[in-house]
C-alpha cells in the first residue's frame, strides 16, 4: 500500500533543501526522492509505485519500518531515526539472471559512501553484507559484525525484467548498546567510530556513487571485479548454509552475475545462487 500523495512530500528532516536535494537536481538518474517517516518496508512502497509505472530514478527513504524486511522474509530492524532505509527504483536493460548486478553494484556505493562519510573501512561478505571485520573472534574463525544489507527485489513482464528494486538498510547512529537488540553481530558507525554522521550526507554519497556505477554498468562494465576483490572470504576456507545443506570450499570470487564461486574439497567448482556463508577460516 502506497501512503497518499500529500504523506510523500513529507520532509523528515528540515524544510530546505539539503544535500540530498542538491544532488537530484544535478543528476542524470534521480528523478524524485520521497522521503517518508514511517512505512511498512520502503521496498514494498517502492515495488507499489514501480507497478504503477514510476519511472527509474524514484528513491524512498524512511525514517521508521514496521516490517523491514531480509532475505527469505527475515526481519530487518533499525531502530528509528538512526539509520539508512532505503529502497532505489531501476529498470535496467538486463536480462533477469543479470538482476545481481545491482546488488554488487548498490553494495560497492554503500561501501564507498560509509568510506567516504564515516572514514570507516568496509568488505562484502556474500551475497548482501556490508560488514566490518573484527579480531574479537575466537579460535581460527573470523568475527564479522554486520553493518548494511541489501535486499534486491525484481518484477518481471512475461519473461522481461521490468524494474529491480535495491532496498539498502545502513546502520549509522545507532548506539553500541542498542545493536545487540538488532541482531548478535550488528554493528554502526557509531559504534565503530564513535561519531555520529550526517545520514543526508551518507544518502547523498551513496546516490551519487550509485550513479556513477550504473553508468558504467550501461557501458558494459560488470561490478563483479571490484566486488570480488572486496570479498573478506577470498581465497579463504568457508562453509556456506544452503537448501541443499552445508556447504565447505574455498571461495574463490563471484561470476559474472554474483553467484559465489566455491571450490569444494572434491576439486569441484560449485556456482551458488543464495544461501549464508556462516563460517570462515583466517
Ligand atoms: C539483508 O537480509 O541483509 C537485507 C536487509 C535489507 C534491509 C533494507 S532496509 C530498506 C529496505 N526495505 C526493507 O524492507 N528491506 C530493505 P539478510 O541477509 O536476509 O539478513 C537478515 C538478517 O540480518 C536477520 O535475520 C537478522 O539476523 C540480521 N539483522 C536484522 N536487522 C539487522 C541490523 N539492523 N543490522 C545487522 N543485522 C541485522
Amino acid at each position: 500500500m502506497v501512503s497518499p500523495p500529500g504523506a510523500e512530500v513529507d520532509r523528515t528532516d528540515s524544510e530546505r533543501p539539503d544535500c540530498v536535494d542538491e544532488l537530484v537536481g544535478e543528476s542524470q538518474l534521480w528523478r524524485q526522492v520521497i522521503r517518508l517517516p514511517q512505512v511498512g518496508s520502503t521496498n514494498d512502497i517502492a515495488k507499489d509505485l514501480a507497478s504503477r509505472g514510476r519511472p527509474e530514478g524514484t528513491v524512498v527513504v524512511a525514517e521508521h519500518q514496521t516490517a523491514g524486511r531480509g532475505r527469505m522474509d527475515r526481519r530487518w530492524l533499525a531502530p528509528p531515526g538512526t539509520c539508512i532505509l532505503c529502497s532505489l527504483l531501476f529498470r535496467p536493460d538486463l536480462l533477469p539472471q543479470q538482476a545481481q548486478r545491482l546488488t554488487m553494484l548498490c553494495s560497492l556505493a554503500a561501501a564507498d559512501a560509509v568510506e567516504q562519510v564515516a572514514e570507516l573501512c568496509v568488505a562484502v561478505k556474500w551475497p548482501n553484507d556490508l560488514i566490518v571485520t573484527s579480531d574479537r573472534g575466537c579460535g581460527s574463525d573470523h568475527r564479522w559484525l554486520k553493518l548494511a544489507g541489501v535486499l534486491t527485489e525484481t518484477g518481471m513482464t512475461g519473461t522481461q525484467l521490468d524494474y529491480v528494486v535495491v532496498g539498502i538498510g545502513i546502520n549509522v547512529n545507532v548506539p553500541a548498546a542498542v545493536l545487540p537488540d538488532l541482531d548478535p553481530n550488528a554493528t554502526s558507525i557509531l559504534a565503530e567510530t564513535g561519531r555520529c554522521v550526517d545520514r543526508s550526507r551518507l544518502l547523498a554519497a551513496l546516490l551519487e556513487s550509485v550513479e556513477a556505477r550504473y553508468r558504467q554498468l550501461a557501458r558494459g562494465q560488470n561490478p563483479q571485479g571490484e566486488w570480488s576483490a572486496r570479498l573478506a572470504t577470498l581465497g579463504r576456507r568457508i562453509q556456506v548454509n544452503t537448501a541443499d545443506g552445508i556447504l565447505d570450499g574455498v571461495a574463490e570470487g563471484v561470476d559474472e552475475n554474483g553467484a559465489l564461486l566455491l571450490r569444494t574439497a572434491d576439486g569441484t567448482l560449485r556456482r551458488l545462487f543464495t544461501g549464508d556463508i556462516t563460517r570462515a577460516q583466517r
